[in-house]
């Protein structure tokens, strides 16, 4: 599945009246859009979706932030989606973003960033089938 990757518009997206926008601008850079839902995370289904991070102190800020409203999750295709999408919405820090990216434009500090993008090919996997079964994915 290495053209496939995973993202969510995290609460803050929504809020803030940027869905529409965030979403052209992913099908302008040539994603296409596989599955895509309007929905909210559980404490538990964002804690699990996040575990790699319980550690970290940011983890329970994390939690009540993607818990805090909807969100848009999607799978979209492109070849070397997941490094291609990554260049798309820039760093996670929208500080150190590059101009132009997702981040720099929609986010507002680095907890609250606007958007989620899979990291690597296998947790590309991983959370796609989180979020969606097979008959949601075209
Ligand atoms: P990423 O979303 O760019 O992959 P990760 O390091 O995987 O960044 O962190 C997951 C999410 O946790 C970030 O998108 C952001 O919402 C939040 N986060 C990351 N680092 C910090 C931090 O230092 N302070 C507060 N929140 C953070
Ligand atoms: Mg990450």
């Amino acid at each position: 599945m290495s053209n496939i990757t995973f993202t969510m518009l995290k609460p803050d997206s929504i809020r803030n009246k940027n869905t529409g926008a965030i979403i052209d601008k992913i099908i302008k850079d040539g994603f296409v859009i596989k599955a895509m839902k309007f929905t909210r995370m559980t404490n538990e289904q964002a804690s699990n979706f996040y575990a790699i991070h319980k550690e970290r102190p940011f983890f329970n800020d994390l939690i009540e932030y993607m818990t805090s409203g909807p969100i848009v999750a999607a799978i979209l295709e492109k070849d070397n989606a997941v490094n291609d999408f990554r260049t798309l919405i820039g760093s996670t820090n929208p500080e150190e973003a590059a101009e132009g990216t997702i981040r720099k434009l929609f986010a507002k500090s680095i907890s609250e960033n606007a958007i989620h993008g899979s990291d690597s090919n296998e947790n590309a996997k991983i959370e796609c089938d989180f979020h969606f079964s097979e008959n949601e994915i075209f």
